[in-house]
C-alpha cells in the first residue's frame, strides 16, 4: 500500500509561507497515492519557476530543463517510453508566455501528457512582473502605470487548440484538486489543468480570499456538457463575481503515442538498436 510518504523527499522547501503551491503539491501526492502509482513509474518535468520547483519536493522521477521548454522534453520522455505516467508542471509565465508555442502544438498534437500550470497571475521567481495571465491595468515593476494588456484566456485556447482534457483547479480547494489530476492522469492524451494559485509575496490582490469567494464547480451544474464545445466556450470566459473550476471540456479522440508506428509493439527504450542501420544512417550523412 502506497501513502504519501513515498513521495517524500528531503529537499527542503523554498517556498513562502502561505504559498498555494503548498496545497497544489500535496494534492499530487494524493493523487498519485490513490492512484496506486509508484515513484518509479512517474516522471515530471518542469522549467524555471516556483511552481516547476514542485517535483523537487516530490520522490519520483524529475527533468528540471530551461524556462518554458517543458512540453518539448516531456514529449520526448512520453515519445521514448509511453509506459511512464509523464506530467508536466510550471507557472502562467513559463506555460503562456515564453513556453506558449510549445503549449498550443502538444494540444493539437493531443500528447498523452498531464500538464499542470499553477498560475498566479504574475512571474514569482523573479518578484512580481507582469505575466500574460495579469489583470489589465495591473501594477508591478515591469507595468508601474498598470498593465496596457489584457490577460490571454488559457482555457479558451485549449478548447479553440482541440485539447482533450481541459480544467482548472483551485489550490485552496484540496480535495477537487486531486480529483482533477487523477482525472487528468487517467485521460487518455493531452489533460491542461490551470490551478489558481495565491502568490502571498507578489500579487495582493487574487488572494485566496478572493478566489474563494467567487469559483463554483461547474461540473455541479446539470445543465452543464463539457463534451459540448460551444457551451465550454462560453463558460470559458466567465470571470467575475463567478469563476467556473473543474472539466469545461473533454472530448476522447486518439493520443500521439497510439497513433506513432514505430512505438505500437514497445517503447522505444525497449527496442535493440540495429548496429547496421545506425553505420548507414551515419554514412548518409558524409
Ligand atoms: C528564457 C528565459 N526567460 C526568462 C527567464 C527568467 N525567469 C526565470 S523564472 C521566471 C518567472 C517565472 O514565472 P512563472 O512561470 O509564472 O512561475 P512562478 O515563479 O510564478 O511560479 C523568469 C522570467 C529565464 N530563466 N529564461
Ligand atoms: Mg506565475
Amino acid at each position: 500500500m502506497l501513502s504519501l510518504e513515498d513521495f517524500r523527499s528531503d529537499d527542503p522547501i523554498a517556498w513562502c509561507p502561505g504559498c498555494g503551491n503548498f496545497f497544489i503539491l500535496k494534492a499530487l501526492k494524493n493523487a498519485f497515492v490513490e492512484l496506486g502509482k509508484q515513484p518509479t513509474e512517474i516522471v515530471i518535468v518542469s522549467g524555471i519557476g516556483q511552481a516547476p520547483k514542485t517535483p523537487h519536493y516530490l520522490r519520483c522521477n524529475t527533468f528540471n530543463g530551461l524556462h518554458g521548454r517543458t512540453l518539448p522534453v516531456a514529449t520526448g520522455i512520453k515519445l521514448s517510453n509511453h509506459e511512464l505516467t509523464v506530467l508536466a508542471e510550471g507557472g502562467d509565465g513559463d506555460g503562456y508566455a515564453e513556453g506558449g508555442n510549445h503549449f498550443i502544438h502538444a494540444m493539437r498534437k493531443n500528447i498523452d501528457i498531464t500538464y499542470l500550470v499553477h498560475n498566479n497571475q504574475i512571474y514569482g521567481l523573479t518578484q512580481g512582473q507582469t505575466s500574460p495571465a495579469s489583470d489589465l491595468g495591473h501594477v508591478s515593476k515591469t507595468t508601474p502605470k498598470g498593465s496596457p494588456s489584457p490577460p490571454m484566456n488559457p482555457i479558451m485556447l485549449a478548447i479553440a487548440s482541440n485539447c482533450s482534457f481541459v480544467a482548472r483547479g483551485f489550490c485552496g480547494d484540496i480535495e477537487h484538486l486531486t480529483y482533477l489530476i487523477k482525472e487528468g492522469i487517467s485521460h487518455q492524451g493531452f489533460a491542461f489543468i490551470e490551478i489558481l494559485q495565491n502568490c502571498v509575496s507578489f500579487n495582493k490582490t487574487n488572494t485566496l480570499k478572493w478566489y474563494k469567494d467567487r469559483v463554483y464547480n461547474i461540473n455541479d451544474e446539470p445543465g452543464f456538457d463539457p463534451t459540448n464545445r460551444m457551451q465550454a466556450f462560453e463558460r470559458a470566459q466567465e470571470w467575475g463575481a463567478g469563476i467556473p473550476i473543474g472539466i469545461l471540456s473533454r472530448t476522447e479522440r486518439p493520443a500521439l503515442d497510439t497513433q506513432v508506428s514505430a512505438i505500437k509493439e514497445m517503447p522505444l527504450v525497449k527496442q535493440g538498436i540495429n548496429p547496421a542501420s545506425f553505420a548507414g544512417i551515419v554514412e548518409s550523412f558524409r
